[in-house]
C-alpha cells in the first residue's frame, strides 16, 4: 500500500472540477486518507516546487499555485503513486491522452488541474509538507474485501 499526495490546483477548484476529479480516484478503488482546502502559503509552494526552481516557468508556477484555494488530498491504495500519475495524464493538457484527467479537462501547459507525487520519496516529502501529523487517517474501508482479493497474496 502506498499513500500519495494529490492537489486539485486552483484552476480545478475554480472550474468546479474538484468533485469530478476526486470521484475518479474513488471509483478506481483508492481510499481518501486525508483532504483539506487551503490557500498554499508562498513558502510551501516554493518548497514543493524546489526541483523546478531554476526553470523559466517557476515564478509563474508558484504564483498560480498560491493564487486561489486548492484541494489537497492524500490517496492510499496499491501502487497509488503510479496509478494516480497514469490517471492524471501527461503534463501538458494538449498532449495528455483522452481518458486521463488532464486529457479530458485541460488544454493548457501550465493550468493542468492536478498535481500528483512522482515517486515514493516525493510522496513522503509532499505529504509531510501539506499535512500535519494526524491529518492523514488510517482506517478500514467496508468494501475492501471486494475491491481487493484479500483471499490471496496478490490482492
Ligand atoms: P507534472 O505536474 O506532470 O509532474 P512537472 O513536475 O514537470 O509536471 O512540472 C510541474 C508543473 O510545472 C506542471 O504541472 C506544469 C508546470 N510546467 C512544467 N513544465 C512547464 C512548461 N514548459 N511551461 C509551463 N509550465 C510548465
Ligand atoms: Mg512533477
Amino acid at each position: 500500500m502506498q499513500t500519495t499526495l494529490v492537489i486539485v490546483k486552483p484552476d480545478g477548484v475554480q472550474r468546479r472540477l474538484a468533485g469530478r476529479i476526486l470521484v475518479r480516484f474513488e471509483e478506481k478503488g483508492l481510499q481518501i486518507a486525508g483532504a483539506k482546502m487551503m490557500t498554499i502559503p508562498l513558502a510551501t509552494a516554493q518548497k514543493h516546487y524546489k526541483p523546478h526552481e531554476a526553470k523559466p516557468f517557476y515564478p509563474g508556477l508558484v504564483k498560480y499555485m498560491t493564487s486561489s484555494p486548492v484541494l489537497v488530498v492524500a490517496l492510499r491504495g496499491k501502487n497509488a503513486i503510479a496509478v494516480v500519475r497514469k490517471m492524471m495524464g501527461a503534463t501538458f493538457g494538449s498532449k495528455a491522452e483522452p481518458g486521463t484527467i488532464r486529457g479530458d479537462f485541460a488544454i493548457s501547459d501550465g493550468y493542468n488541474l492536478i498535481h500528483g507525487s512522482d515517486s515514493e520519496e516525493a510522496a513522503a516529502f509532499e505529504l509531510g509538507l501539506f499535512f500535519q501529523p494526524g491529518e492523514v487517517q488510517t482506517y478500514d474501508m467496508a468494501d475492501t474485501p471486494w475491491v481487493y482479493d484479500t483471499s490471496s497474496d496478490l490482492r
